[in-house]
């Protein structure tokens, strides 16, 4: 009696703590992937802008690079040591680049974790947003919507309440969002509305949470988020206000302005921290580390602060 007693209250205690342990375990020293992409730059074959690596260093993660044109088994055991992934913005395309084909290995890796409840998040900015379009779609969708060197306040949909990453937005952050030039934008395409609301494979899969009007004047999507995975894209740059300072963009550096990219980089940070992948050990996790790499600075007046790369040619 008593034995069987024991037994069950331990089972009550492991299952209680499995669990648990399941929902609300939180990784505090979350490690997030930015994926490189090509360069015509003389030090190197590929780079990644220095902004992406600040923006999530700020809010509490490490970084560390994914390299282009590696095997795949390169991406399968990264993936299995990083929180998160980030494709930042650039212009090397997303059809047939290195950058894409890499974006894809990384995608599918998270599809397929998370439905096995293995939390990983991904968020695209510009170009990555473009390219989580392209992944989830397979489809050419882009259409000229002239939104360069635009900053904008966002067009919330009536969706957003409803969402992770907006349906909570503080007081502040929600009136800087929809009052102030606080987003960004720096591109030539984009997903226009109605291109979103005519492919079902992406009105399925994610949920518009904003819309902008580039100077053609014609709305394109310009953030989402998906439905059922952790994913995110953002077509402006919220690390642009806190990390960009070319004088001859004009991206708002105001105090507001930098809250909301906090904002933003805090939410992503957090979704990380619901990922348990770690590497096997410190010396591989620090050799990974985005800071063994090289960075160029130009000099120019342009502040620009790039981390280098050649290819590793292990495929
Ligand atoms: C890449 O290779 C070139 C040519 O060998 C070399 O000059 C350059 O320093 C290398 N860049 C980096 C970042 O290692
Ligand atoms: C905001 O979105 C609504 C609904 O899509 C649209 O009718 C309106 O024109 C948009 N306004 C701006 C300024 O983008
Ligand atoms: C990386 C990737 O899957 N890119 C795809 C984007 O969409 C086109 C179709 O237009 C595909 O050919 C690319 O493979």
């Amino acid at each position: 009696m008593n034995s069987v007693l024991v037994v069950s209250s331990l089972t009550v205690f492991t299952l209680f703590g499995l669990v648990v342990g399941v929902s609300v375990k939180i990784n505090n020293r979350p490690i997030i992937g930015i994926l490189a992409q090509a360069t015509k730059h003389a030090s190197a074959d590929t780079f990644i802008p220095a902004t992406y690596v600040k923006y999530l260093e700020q809010a509490g993660a490490r970084v560390v690079p994914i390299r282009t044109k590696e095997s795949d088994e390169y991406y399968k055991k990264l993936f299995s040591h990083i929180n998160g992934a980030l494709f930042p913005g650039g212009d090397v395309g997303i059809q047939v680049s290195w950058y894409a084909k890499a974006g894809r290995q990384i995608y599918d890796l998270a599809v397929k974790a998370n439905d096995k409840g293995d939390y990983f998040p991904l968020w695209g900015t510009c170009q990555g947003f473009q390219l989580l379009t392209n992944l989830t779609a397979r489809a050419k969708l882009l259409k000229a919507t002239d939104a360069e060197d635009l900053a904008l306040p966002l067009n919330l949909s009536n969706d957003y309440k409803s969402s992770r990453l907006m349906g909570n937005l503080p007081a502040d952050i929600h009136h800087s969002l929809t009052t102030l030039p606080v987003t960004y934008n720096a591109h030539h395409w984009g997903i226009w509305q109605e291109t979103f609301e005519k492919t079902s494979s992406l009105k399925s899969f994610y949920k518009v949470l904003s819309t902008n009007k580039g100077r053609k004047q014609i709305s394109f999507i310009s953030t989402m988020e998906a439905y059922k995975y952790p994913f995110y894209g953002s077509q402006w740059h919220p690390e642009a206000n806190i990390f960009l300072w070319n004088p001859k963009e004009h991206m708002d550096h105001e105090f507001a302005a930098i809250k909301v990219s906090q904002y933003f980089a805090d939410f992503f940070v957090n979704e990380a921290r619901k990922s348990s992948h770690t590497f096997p050990s410190i010396t591989m996790e620090s050799s990974h580390m985005i800071e063994n790499f090289k960075r160029v600075y130009s000099n120019d007046g342009s502040f620009e602060l790039l981390y280098m790369f050649n290819y590793t040619n292990t495929f």
